[in-house]
């Protein structure tokens, strides 16, 4: 069976783990199973020179066991020298801190680039140092960057846009917001091997991750959203809201900028169903959330993503809720 994952960063990433251990089970079950997760490269930015792709870092050091689950991005067992002795040549942005051992990951990745690398082959070799065990697709391997477009804090401070780090790192989401707006979207095109994994996926499944700078700046590149609506596999998409509520970070801050309610119900809606123009066959909902989303096959079920067996769980239920058995 292959399997094709649309990802964010910490959402994407421990849901992967889940996906990759449901493969894997599958294989030892005798149906050899492939999975790849196309993911968001919205949030990429370049600091100090460096440039930083922060979804594809989480899902890598993820499933490489290497992540620090407790910050949610970026290497366990960190070091912080680098980012001290940037801090003390005044060095900005200070608001964002590159770890000593992420920094070699940067370093590998910026040289790559700056020798004509595309991004997919970037990802596919730091693939080759960490073994994430799923094929890794960047949406894109042009630049396209989500900026957000505020005004504030000061009454003095014009309306303008900044890049998503700055919106979300440095204001913790905490600055008005009327818009995303994805600065080179229109040059953009799938990275090599989207499309086709979208196409000839047997099932393809949306994570539960940031539906408006995860999931919709993916969906927004030209061809990806129409490709998963009218991919002949199965779509399952399963709720990053629980009981009214990211499991974690700020997402209700940007479903509030584009007016979709935090709610289980509110993203189905959002995403849709496949047989009106949208995303979805199938909603998987969190045990106690209701959701009704018209022609959309809705379950619900226990959503937290404890381990990469409970979230195994998860994806066999999604396949079972279009009719896949496992
Ligand atoms: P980011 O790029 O690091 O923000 O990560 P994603 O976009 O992939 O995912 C962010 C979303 O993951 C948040 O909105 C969380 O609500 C969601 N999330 C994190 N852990 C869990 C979990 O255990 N269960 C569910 N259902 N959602 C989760
Ligand atoms: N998040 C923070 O809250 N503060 C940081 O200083 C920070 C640095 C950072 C460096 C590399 C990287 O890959 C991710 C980093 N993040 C940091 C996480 C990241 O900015 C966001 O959580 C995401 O882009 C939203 O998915
Ligand atoms: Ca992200
Ligand atoms: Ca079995």
């Amino acid at each position: 069976m292959r399997i094709t994952v649309l990802a964010g960063g910490i959402g994407g990433a421990k849901f992967l783990t889940g996906v990759r251990a449901f493969a894997e089970q599958r294989g030892q079950d005798g149906d050899p199973s492939e999975v790849t997760a196309i993911v968001n490269t919205g949030d990429d930015v370049t600091m100090h020179g460096l440039r930083i792709t922060p979804d594809l870092d989480s899902v890598l050091y993820t499933l490489a066991g290497v992540i620090d689950t407790e910050r949610g991005w970026g290497r366990a067992g960190e070091s912080w020298r680098i980012k001290q002795a940037l801090a003390e040549y005044g060095a900005e942005p200070s608001w964002f801190g590159l770890g000593d051992l992420d920094i070699a990951t940067h370093l590998v990745r910026t040289q790559m680039l700056d020798a004509g690398y595309r991004l997919s082959d970037v990802t596919a070799a730091l693939s080759q140092r960490w073994q994430p065990g799923v094929r890794l697709l960047p949406m894109t391997d042009e630049r396209c960057e989500t900026h957000v477009v505020v005004s504030g804090p000061g009454p003095e401070d014009p309306r303008r846009a900044i890049h998503f780090q700055e919106w979300w790192v440095r204001y913790r989401a905490g600055l008005a917001a009327e818009a995303f707006v994805q600065v080179g979207l229109d040059q953009a095109k799938p990275a090599p091997g989207v499309i086709e994994a979208i196409a000839g996926a047997d099932l393809v499944l949306v994570a539960p991750s940031n539906p408006v700078v995860s999931i919709g700046t993916i969906l927004a590149v030209d061809g990806i959203g129409e490709a998963v609506r009218t991919t002949s596999a199965p779509v399952v998409g399963l709720s990053p809201i629980v009981g009214g509520a990211p499991v974690r970070g700020m997402a209700d801050r940007c479903l509030a900028v584009i007016g979709v309610p935090t709610t289980a119900e509110g993203v189905g809606l959002h995403y849709g169903s496949r047989r009106d123009g949208g995303l979805l066959d199938g909603w998987l909902v969190h045990s106690g959330d209701s959701a009704v989303v018209p022609g959309v096959s809705v379950r619900q079920r226990p959503l937290l993503m404890t381990s990469a067996e409970v979230t195994a769980e998860m994806v066999a239920d999604a396949a079972g809720l279009v009719g896949i058995s496992t």
